[in-house]
């Protein structure tokens, strides 16, 4: 067996190391070896190993292989601009997350990935595969009146799971969000077992309530960490011969900011008191993002990640009071603009171990299809229930989370919308190049997004566009009078 050493970065805090070893028989595997000291424990460390290949294609496999576990990861209100494996700016200011690098280097990386610009529709549209316009949903829950909760009539990933791989164990722990009855994850959204908040954001990261399958109790343990422990104790019930799908939805980093425990975080001398969280949230924001990429770590080592594809994204982007410093007021979470809608997500899968990045326009409610296509479903939606959903799945190619050009979007569509106020929120499409946001209010603006991508400079105030400009202004429009 013979070791390479591929990678050795020395960070403050850090060092973190990739390894190749071939043995014998000609598997490759590929282990992740990172082993930070954390600055408040001067002599503790974590070990994280995470094999990403685990001999999965070269072994003879004498039964029929079973489609992967899969786990669905999603952080609350985080955009690009916050993690490093998307913001190499020198002026921004980013959360140390080793965990989220560490696996971004074993997977595919969505550079143009697209949410709502709130919780609520983002996850009606994963759970559905269908956009907001279909299911009601364009806002988050409470600041529209007409709509609470996600109407049963739509059928949801866990129901087709149900009835179409009975095999999957299934789970949803973290944030619901998509009904406010206690029984909802279960009744609407057809998970057999639920752990976790039901509305927007927990009261206190150390005094809220949860619901599990029904039943409240009141929680004061971290509820980052209360969210791994409640997958942990699952993991252990399963059945290891046969697949799950878990999807996590973790509270952090979303309101309240606080100071995580002493620990998960890096940041130093964080001052408690409430006004100098509201003075200055900025840190309090990445801490809590720190505390979930550690505690994201620990379920990482704490499982086998044989066949188990890993699927992280954000919801919606970072809320205004947290945002990047360079970014402008108002074009962050809630908006329609790049720091409201653009979204991290990338998808390890043990049968892929080529890092790779992935430039076409992708859409969370692709994640509804693609997810059936790991777990092997074929699923045919009824006439009255169409889908937007394209998977993001290969099927020709040899590695299968290579997007498929032929399922890409040529036009990427997001959208968002108040049943309460129909001047609110907008539609969206953008090309590979250019990006047209129509506003419910009548106004419109159009932004070249490959020279102007935060979106200072609105195309259509200027008196002449060009042949290319107006060539894209007129497809993208017609796109939008299509879609609905
Ligand atoms: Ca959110």
């Amino acid at each position: 067996m013979n070791f390479r050493l591929e990678t050795l970065e020395i960070r403050f805090f850090e060092f973190k190391t990739a390894f190749t070893f071939q043995p014998k028989r000609r598997q490759t595997c590929n282990l992740l070896i990172l082993l930070h000291v954390h600055p408040n424990m001067k002599f503790a460390f974590t070990l994280l190993v995470i094999p990403l290949s685990l001999f999965a294609q070269t072994v003879e496999i004498e039964t029929e292989p079973t489609p992967p576990n899969i786990l669905l990861i999603i952080i609350d209100d985080i955009s690009q601009q916050d993690l490093s494996i998307y913001n190499q700016q020198t002026s921004a200011s980013l959360p140390h997350t080793p965990v989220i690098e560490t696996l971004a280097g074993s997977s595919v990386i969505f550079n143009n990935a697209y949410a709502y610009p709130t919780c609520s529709p983002t996850r009606a549209s994963i759970i559905t595969g269908r956009y907001g316009f279909r299911t009601g949903i364009g806002t988050v829950f409470g600041s529209d009146s007409s709509i609470s909760q996600l109407p049963a009539s739509e059928t949801t990933l866990p129901e087709i799971f149900a009835t179409h791989n009975p095999s999957y164990q299934l789970a949803q722990f973290g944030k619901w969000h998509l009904g406010r009855s206690a029984n909802s994850p279960s009744e609407i959204g057809g998970w057999p077992h639920f752990s976790g908040s039901l509305s927007g954001g927990v009261s206190d990261f150390y005094d809220w309530t949860k619901y599990t399958n029904g039943a409240s109790s009141q929680i004061t343990n971290y509820a980052t960490s209360e969210n791994v422990n409640d997958f942990l104790a699952w993991y252990q019930t399963l059945d290891q011969s046969m697949p799950w799908f878990s999807w996590i939805a973790f509270n952090a980093p979303h309101t309240p900011l606080h100071i995580p425990p002493e620990g998960l975080h890096y940041k130093q001398n964080l001052d408690p008191d409430p006004t100098a969280i509201e003075t200055d949230p900025r840190p309090y924001f990445e801490a809590a993002v720190e505390a979930f990429d550690t505690e994201f770590g620990r379920l990482l080592t704490s499982i086998d990640l044989t066949n188990t594809v890993i699927i992280l994204i954000g919801d919606n982007g970072t809320a205004n009071a947290a945002k990047q410093e360079y970014l402008e007021q108002g074009k962050n979470k809630g908006s329609l603009y790049e720091g409201g809608i653009k979204i991290p997500m990338l998808i390890a899968d043990p049968s892929n171990v080529i890092p790779s990045a992935v430039n076409d326009p992708v859409h969370v409610v692709d994640l509804f299809s693609t997810i059936l296509d790991y777990a092997e479903i074929e699923y045919v939606p009824s006439v009255n229930q169409p889908i937007d959903s394209k998977s993001l799945v290969d099927k020709t190619a040899p590695i299968t989370t290579v997007i498929s050009t032929e399922s890409s979007n040529p036009i990427l569509y997001a959208e968002a919308f108040n049943g309460e106020n129909p001047n609110a929120g907008g539609s969206v499409a953008r090309n590979e190049r250019y990006k047209l946001i129509l506003f419910h209010n009548g106004t419109s603006e159009f932004y070249d997004l490959i020279t102007d991508p935060l979106e200072n400079n609105n195309l259509l105030e200027l008196e002449i566009l060009t042949e290319a400009q107006s060539a894209a202004l007129q497809e993208l429009q017609e796109y939008l009078n299509s879609i609905q």
